[in-house]
């Protein structure tokens, strides 16, 4: 009757312990005993350094206490000692680079033909499996940033640091060249300006049972040298050159942190952010430094801060690379060859276009005739705007928008809105 209940309700369940006893009884081939001592499971094939390996074997079967041992195993892999004797199965754990000796990278790679053998004294059963150690690897991810703005943080599954809290605006002090009109530098200026905090997201497959702390930089293709035909530094032929068109300026429109910010804090403002390090580069700016993730953590945010100056610019580029594992085990990249991720810097400069009164994009017009245009700036201004006219090899000017306003509608006939 129980038997009947039990085969209805879960005919499935009876069919795989079926299968596992046939797959048992086959596994053994030579004269059975139905006694003999059996193990259950199949063990998990990847492990990776410095992760927890755990897999709880079942079995059956046997006269007596049953005894496992390991044979072939990898030397971070050991069974768990069994305080319970009585107990059927048995745990098999460790951490690959750390357990059986900390060999690091040493333990990485497959081991094949491990074997889990059971004893009930009389007879013994097996459990043949292999393992594969690999690198616990770190990554980068990031949306592209627009100046003047903060994201959110997405929610997660992941175990998460603590959130930065990127609300609150830093400051930043750059020199920038001021150009004659042949382009030649003709002095410079120091600017500071607020910046936005902004985010990198840092992401480690598997939960590390210890710290991973892993220095990071930003890398950019801008260089200063790097001139058009016929010029040579400092000019501004080479400061915006056509092979620098489209590259940030490490330290000027982008940093780690800003050189009058003070360090990012949580999102309480509580505290300041214990898992950051921001350290200088060689121009003297923050532009790399350490990330740390606790145990367990596998999702943390690198804060960087975008410099948002009144400079209209195209999109810019740079990377952000992780370059070290300075404590801890992880792998930059499936081989551990490195870890960089591209960022972008979209402009919020607003831009200037002609349109009729109607709002029409195209006109004809008699030469010699009058007629009134607008000009529509888009974006919000509630400064000053350093304008740079439309090809980039000349030198941005600075004015105001009522200057600009009263200059285009004196010379142009043209009516400013917004
Ligand atoms: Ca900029
Ligand atoms: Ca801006
Ligand atoms: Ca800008």
């Amino acid at each position: 009757m129980g038997a009947d209940f039990h085969s209805r309700i879960h005919p499935v369940r009876q069919l795989a312990v079926l299968a596992l006893l046939s797959l048992g009884l086959a596994a053994c081939k030579t004269e059975k005993d139905p006694d003999q001592p059996t193990i259950l499971g199949v063990p998990p094939v990847f492990a990776y350094l410095g992760v927890e390996y755990s897999y709880n074997f079942g079995a059956y079967g046997g006269e007596d206490i049953l005894d496992y041992s390991l044979t072939n195993a990898p030397s971070w892999l050991a069974l768990e000692d069994t305080s319970n004797k009585a107990r059927q199965g048995i745990i098999m754990r460790g951490v690959p680079g750390l357990t059986g000796g900390s060999r690091g990278e040493a333990d990485l790679g497959k081991t094949e033909g491990i074997n889990l053998v059971t004893t009930d004294g009389r007879m013994a059963g097996a459990q043949p499996f292999d393992i594969d150690v690999k690198y616990n690897v770190m990554s980068l991810d990031a949306e592209p940033f627009t100046e003047g703005e903060s994201p959110e943080i997405p929610a997660s599954n992941r175990e998460q640091c603590t959130l930065p809290d990127l609300e609150t605006e830093g400051e930043h002090s750059v020199t920038i060249n001021l150009y004659n009109d042949d382009g030649s530098v003709s002095g410079t200026r120091e600017l500071t300006l607020p910046t936005r905090r902004v985010f990198v997201k840092v992401t480690l497959d598997q939960p590390s049972v210890t710290r991973v702390a892993v220095a990071f930089e930003l890398l950019s293709d801008y260089d200063a040298s790097s001139c058009d035909v016929g010029f040579s530094p400092p000019h501004q032929n080479c400061d915006h050159s056509a092979s620098n068109a489209g590259d940030a300026i490490l330290g000027t429109d982008i940093v780690g942190l800003g050189s009058n910010s003070s360090m990012p804090r949580d999102e309480t403002g509580e505290s300041e952010l214990d898992y950051i390090d921001y350290e200088l580069d060689e121009q003297g700016f923050y532009t790399r430094g350490v990330i740390t993730l606790e145990p367990g953590i596998t999702e943390c945010y690198l804060p960087l801060e975008v410099v948002e100056d009144s400079f209209a610019e195209p999109v810019e580029s740079l990377r952000l690379a992780l370059t070290e594992v300075r404590s801890g085990l992880a792998g930059l990249g499936s081989g551990n060859g490195g870890v960089v991720t591209n960022l972008s810097i979209q402009d919020n400069e607003p831009v200037l276009s002609l349109e009729t009164v109607n709002g029409g994009g195209r006109d004809t017009l008699n030469v010699g005739a009058v007629r009134e245009y607008v000009a529509r700036l888009s974006g919000d201004r509630d400064r000053d705007i350093l304008r740079s006219s439309a090809t980039p090899k000349t030198p941005p000017h600075v004015s105001n928008p009522s200057s600009l306003s009263s200059d285009w509608k004196t010379e142009t006939g043209l009516r400013m809105t917004n």
